[in-house]
């Protein structure tokens, strides 16, 4: 069905068309006899993706999406970071060059000769490197390798190095956190260690989230991240000493104390230059969505089953990847999306394309929690606890096609927990992907043709003919005008099937 190796980047954050955005069965293999992917392959071994960088500044990351062995490809290390950035932030003075540092956090585990180890089956979780990865798993399972659906490593790495140590200058720097872990959390501390100037837990000031800057600087005693989670930070070491140790501490629950409690070591060395750098607490202007812009809310379940052979399985919805596409989106339409968690665990939930902000979240018994500052921003991944109910609002703007929102613990992802969404045109009533002849019939049909001739005039220059209908197309082909497949009628079909403007405004606002 698949090749075996295959892979396909995904620019995680980063709003495309639809051919650039990483579609997980447009693979594409280092076999050239390799079965052909879903565009009709075989894809040949490169694909070519455009990145038009059209969005606010924000540090995101591209990482491989293919098919079902996402999480081997990410693990094995395709991952990277694509810092998009912008007048707004440049005009801020933060910490910048040497003073500006991705922390890209992942977990890994390693056999003895340094080769990554990744467990072969659920028998590998609890005898790791053992005789029996099908272990635990109902004997009629295929003899081959099998999935987990969660995995926890037992080291920390940062930027691809395992427990390193950073050495700082006694200054303010910005440290952009990336989780590129496949399942792990982080909440984070920074600790300084016997001896250092001061002992007092350093704070994070929060300037952005996945998706750019904050309006405000929010202070942080730790920082919590999740999978495809981005935190960006400023922390000031000013108050230390040459010679003063800190430790980038994980509290999270699943960190093993002496291990994977440890990420980074940082030293504090001499200075070499006056810190000029700024720390504002304004930062950026952006609204807030309002609830009652929005036309639809999608209600969407977070669920667990138990597969055939007794695994856990993960669903959206109660839906599989296969079974067919039930999220259609108009674009420039506001929406709210639901999340229902009916699990007990954590799930970093993403959409592709345009960023969100988080509407409200509410507990396991129904009571609202409320939203901290620093989750006001934009965000591409939000965490919807276990049995919570997270509620965002997003509007797509830019591009037409089909594209997907999953969980972002990879073995989730690969385990089923992701769908498909499609983003079509205003004008494309039937929602087919074509703007054409049939969606101006159904249109007409459904407004009906009394008064055309004057609705219809779209210039109001007293007849109506071709150039109303430009008028109108342009009304209907979105913000960018980005829609690539709309289909010219012939004039002769043209003309009967315009309901003019007015139409156009009502059918712009359908359910
Ligand atoms: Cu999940």
């Amino acid at each position: 069905m698949f090749p075996e190796a295959r892979m396909v980047p995904h620019l995680h954050g980063a709003v495309t068309d639809e051919a650039s955005d990483g579609f997980p069965e447009w693979w594409v293999s280092p076999d050239a006899n390799a079965p052909g992917n879903i565009f009709g392959g075989p894809a040949g071994n490169s694909i070519l993706t455009t990145y038009t960088n059209n969005q606010r500044a924000a540090g995101n990351w591209y990482h491989d999406h293919s098919m079902g062995i996402t999480r081997l490809n990410v693990y094995a290390g395709m991952a990277g970071l694509y810092n998009i950035r912008d007048s707004e932030e440049a005009a801020l003075g933060l910490p910048s060059g040497d003073y500006e540092i991705p922390l890209v956090l992942q977990d890994r585990s390693f056999y003895e000769n340094g080769d990554l180890f990744y467990p072969r089956g659920p028998g590998d979780l609890f005898d790791p490197g053992g005789d029996d990865p099908l272990g635990n798993i109902d004997e009629s399972f295929p003899d081959d390798e099998s999935q987990v659906s969660r995995f926890v490593a037992d080291a920390n790495l940062v930027n691809g190095k395992v427990w390193p140590y950073l050495e700082v200058e006694p200054r303010k720097y910005r440290f952009r956190l990336l989780n590129g872990a496949n399942t792990r959390s982080y909440d984070l501390t920074l600790e300084p260690q016997p001896g250092a100037a001061s002992t007092d837990p350093i704070p994070f000031y929060q300037i952005g989230t996945d998706s750019g800057l904050l309006t405000t600087t929010s202070q942080r005693d730790s920082v919590a991240i999740s999978p495809a989670d981005r935190v960006d930070t400023v922390v000031d070491f000013s108050s230390f000493d040459v010679g003063d140790t800190i430790l980038l501490r994980n509290n999270d629950f699943e960190a093993t104390n002496g291990t994977t409690d440890q990420v980074m070591e940082i030293r504090v060395v001499e200075s070499t230059d006056p810190d000029t750098s700024s720390l504002p607490t304004q930062l950026s202007t952006f609204d807030r969505y309002q609830e009652q812009d929005a036309v639809r809310t999608r209600t969407l379940t977070l669920d667990m089953t138990i597969d055939q052979y007794g695994r856990p399985e993960l669903l959206l919805d109660g839906k599989k990847w296969t079974d067919p596409n039930t999220e259609t989106v108009v674009l420039g339409e506001m929406e709210i999306w639901e999340f229902v968690n009916n699990t007990g665990m954590s799930h970093p939930m993403h959409l592709h394309m345009d960023a969100f902000q988080v509407l409200d979240r509410r507990d396991r018994n129904g009571n609202v929690v409320p939203l901290e500052d620093y989750e006001l921003g934009f965000e591409d991944t939000v965490t919807v606890g276990g049995r919570e109910t997270v509620r965002i609002m997003v509007q797509f703007n830019q591009y037409t096609g089909t594209f997907v929102w999953h969980c972002h613990i990879l073995e989730h992802e690969d385990l089923e927990m992701m769908r498909t969404f499609r983003i079509v045109s205003p004008g494309d009533y039937d929602q087919d992907g074509d703007v054409d002849t049939n969606d101006y019939d159904l249109w007409k049909n459904t407004f009906g043709t009394t008064g055309e001739d004057l609705a219809a005039d779209g210039n109001n220059d007293g007849v109506v003919n071709l150039a109303d209908y430009t008028v109108w197309r342009d009304h209907l082909t979105g913000p960018s005008g980005a829609l690539t497949s709309l289909q010219v009628p012939e004039p002769t079909t043209l003309v009967p099937a315009l309901a003019g403007m007015l139409g156009a405004v009502c059918w712009r606002k359908r359910a």
